[in-house]
């Protein structure tokens, strides 16, 4: 006849919330002699969460290690402003609750969603960190949905080199309202209008209209401030 084994608790009783912590402790008392090469001593909290056991539970602020070495060239402030005309994704209520992705290396960013409006007002502002002049922007607008994965209403891209070329001249005694350049639209941007770099209240700023590819129709309304940083300072 089967006999069953005595419950594991009649013999050593586990204690709540034990259980973790002694875990815990036993990846740290046995992973760093395993390890081949040594790390560094932790200096900063990215880097003691990197060392760690990476199946270990706790929020991670992650910093890709490539982007921590990078100089930061300034920051770029980004307000979506607004979206024109975008494409319905949603056929049965025949409107879209759009949201807009910022890609820019490895930085991911995005806007809130605007509920059932085609035509939406964002004015969120976005802020990347300029490490790379030779790497565009890219931006993407995507339908949230609740049930299904979020549909993409289309991409586009935008430099940071007229913005940053701007940024590096002198422009203390220009006049408010002064601007350096213009940028036409042409088959190889995403421009639904020129864009125009300009000093206002002492900042370099560019507005820019995106026209939305891979899409039906679409644009989407940037305004672009250039944010000078402490030279050397990595982010
Ligand atoms: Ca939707």
């Amino acid at each position: 006849p089967y006999v069953p084994s005595p419950p594991a608790s009649a013999e050593s009783p586990i204690k709540p919330g034990a259980g973790r912590p002694a875990a815990v402790g036993r990846i740290h008392a046995t992973l760093p002699p395993a390890r081949s090469s040594p790390r560094p001593a932790c200096s900063a909290p990215i880097q003691c969460l990197e060392a760690g056991d990476s199946s270990v539970d706790k929020p991670v602020l992650y910093r890709p290690s490539a982007m921590a070495s990078e100089p930061v060239l300034g920051k770029l402030s980004v307000r979506v402003v607004r979206g024109h005309n975008l494409v319905v994704a949603d056929p049965l209520t025949h409107t879209s609750d759009p949201y807009v992705v910022l890609y820019y290396g490895s930085q991911k960013v995005k806007t809130s969603v605007q509920k059932k409006n085609v035509n939406p007002l964002w004015n969120d502002v976005l802020v990347l960190p300029v490490t790379n002049l030779t790497k565009p922007v890219k931006l993407e607008v995507f339908d949230a949905d609740t049930f299904t994965a979020d549909d993409s209403m289309g991409v586009a891209e935008f430099s940071v080199t007229d913005i940053y070329d701007a940024a590096k001249l002198d422009l203390k005694h220009a006049s408010d309202g002064t601007r350096i350049k213009t940028i036409y639209p042409v088959g190889a941007n995403y421009l639904g209008g020129e864009s125009h770099v300009s000093w206002k209240n002492g900042k370099v700023v560019q507005d820019l209209i995106l026209k939305l590819k891979n899409v039906d129709s679409g644009s989407v309304v940037l305004q672009l401030e250039w944010v000078h940083v402490v030279p050397g300072v990595t982010l």
